[in-house]
């Protein structure tokens, strides 16, 4: 997890050298419609991509899990095949579920990109790979997820020859240096409270990334951990809220005052609290148990991987203070094959 930015660097390194033009040629997301397949950590991921697509480009995409797309094609993809394109994510690329849909899509001559860091089987299935170089050991993805979404959003800004958002996550690296020293020993400290039920909410983009949290916590720590766009948490799941749950709110900038209610709201009904903004008000200082302020100078899609380093923190620390082995959660294999 502190090694995330020299794996982004590397990886910018990497797309600044490929040509991703190339990479999607004919399947451009203003001619087909981008569905992004993954399962677990990757189905998250696709989320993220899919906003992250329609943001900058302007267009529909959407993702699907695929689990989804093998057990209810008909729900999932449209009968003509030229009017979508795939892209099948897999750490791995050898994840059982993505192999037999990148198998599917073969047999009906449907073109695909491969979107992985290990490669296996899935790059032998199409010659469209777009290949990270990020060496995981750990059964929880971590830095796989964050580069992935990162070399997703570059690719989609380079469609849209948006210079300025490729600038942005030119400087990412830098600025999640200065912000894991100041709050990796935050988020441990926070992290030592024996608490055992998580929510993580979130809106737009960065419900994806309220999604994946939620799933790290539970994957690193074995703790329940749920997660509800912010606003959603009003209409039922508080009623879970007391002392010993933890609420985290993802906040943005363009809904901040509506998110920030909610968080204030479960402060009220009594839960721990932590808050992760761009820029933090006084009041949410005042509430809030934990503040994590990003002070980002870069557009607010461009920041969504930074938002999920501290539940990847939160997670481990949590599982380290139950005596457990973040890296290999029980019950857990870094590949699912059936
Ligand atoms: C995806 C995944 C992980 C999960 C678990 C099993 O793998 O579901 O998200 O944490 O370890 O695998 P992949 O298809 O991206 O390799």
């Amino acid at each position: 997890i502190y090694g995330q930015p020299k794996v982004w660097r590397d990886c910018l390194q990497a797309l600044a050298a490929a040509d991703l033009r190339a990479l999607v040629q004919g399947c451009e997301p203003e001619k087909k419609e981008w569905v992004f397949v993954g399962c677990g950590t990757s189905f998250y991921l696709a989320q993220a991509a899919a906003a992250s697509v329609t943001s900058l480009l302007g267009v529909p995409a959407r993702a699907v899990p695929a689990s989804e797309i093998l057990l209810f094609p008909a729900l999932t993809l449209p009968q003509d095949a030229s009017r979508y394109f795939p892209i099948l994510i897999s750490r791995s690329g050898h994840t059982s579920e993505v192999l037999q849909v990148a198998a599917l899509l073969q047999s009906k001559a449907v073109d695909f990109l491969a979107v992985t860091c290990d490669g296996r089987e899935l790059e032998q299935m199409t010659p469209r790979v777009l290949k990270f170089p990020v060496v995981e050991e750990s059964t929880v993805m971590t830095a796989s997820f964050t580069s992935m979404v990162l070399g997703l959003q570059y690719l989609a800004a380079v469609l849209a020859g948006d210079e300025a958002f490729l600038f942005a996550l030119r400087a990412l690296p830098d600025h999640l240096e200065r912000l894991l020293e100041v709050y990796g020993p935050q988020v441990e400290a926070f992290a030592k409270a024996p608490v055992e039920d998580f929510a993580f909410l979130g809106q737009g983009p960065l419900y994806a990334i309220a999604q994946e949290t939620a799933l790290k916590v539970m994957e690193s720590s074995s703790s329940y951990a749920q997660f509800f766009h912010s606003l959603e948490f009003r209409h039922g799941p508080k009623s879970i809220v007391g002392p010993d749950t933890v609420v985290t709110a993802l906040l943005s900038e363009s809904a901040f005052d509506a998110e920030v209610a909610v968080l204030r709201e479960m402060k009220e009904l009594g839960s721990r609290t932590l808050a992760i903004a761009n820029l933090a008000t006084p009041d949410l200082r005042q509430f809030a148990d934990l503040v994590i302020e990003l002070d980002l100078p870069v557009p607010e899609l461009a920041r969504i991987i930074v938002y999920v380093v501290w539940g990847q923190l939160l997670g481990s620390y949590r599982g380290l203070a139950k005596g457990l082995n973040p890296d290999n959660p029980r019950n857990l294999s870094r590949v699912v094959t059936l």
